[in-house]
């Protein structure tokens, strides 16, 4: 059977300071990411889907057993978002996209200031805990969010959106509680500092 595991983080800890600090990071990756993981890996124990590829569970949750299905949504869902996480942040960024993903943000969005709007007022609108996407939805690209630990690849019915993510925001408290408290607003402007365009660009060439 095909276990998941944490993926290592391709960087240092501390390596998203000041704007996300290494405590964060830390209790982030080595105990969120990893609970989900552990009880990923419970609920899908002696079920068909054992030797699915993640992304291949949450795309497939139509055909869970309904004992299961609450479960593996939320933790594989866990799972899957944090490893997309991890991968589009890093330390070190350009600061914006370039190429044809910066055109294509410019075609679907305006300019990329009004992306970035646009992307911050999803995570700012999204009631309790969640996520922000940039998606490619039939080649073009558009902002959603969706509750919990949902995933765009879970598709309309149980998400409520679709479409391939390429970037993600975690807006659940513990992505930012220790560096801004209540202040969701202040981690979402702080967040493109951090963000790893040469990855976004490669997940937007795969996708689109
Ligand atoms: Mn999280």
């Amino acid at each position: 059977m095909t276990k998941l595991e944490l993926p290592a983080l391709p960087y240092a800890y501390d390596a998203l300071e000041p704007h996300i600090g290494a405590q964060t990071m830390t209790i982030h990756h080595t105990k969120h990411h990893q609970a989900y993981i552990d009880n990923a890996n419970k609920a899908l124990e002696g079920t068909a889907m054992e030797n699915m590829s993640a992304d291949e569970i949450i795309a497939g949750l139509a055909g869970a057993p309904a004992d299961k299905k609450a479960a593996l949504r939320n933790n594989v869902g866990g799972h899957v978002n944090h490893s997309l996480f991890w991968r589009v942040m890093g330390p070190g960024g350009s600061g914006h996209p370039s190429g044809e993903l910066s055109s294509a943000i410019d075609e679907a969005f305006g300019s990329f200031d009004a992306f970035k709007e646009r992307l911050e007022d999803a995570g700012k609108t999204r009631f309790g805990s969640g996520w922000a996407w940039l998606v490619v939805q039939g080649g073009k690209l558009a902002v959603v969010s969706t509750a919990n630990q949902d995933n765009p690849m879970m598709g309309q019915e149980l998400a409520g959106v679709s479409g391939t993510p390429i970037l993600g925001i975690d807006v659940w408290e513990h992505a930012y509680y220790l560096n801004y408290q209540n202040r969701r607003p202040d981690y979402l402007k702080a967040f493109w500092n951090v963000v790893n365009w040469d990855e976004v660009a490669s997940r937007y060439s795969a996708a689109k």
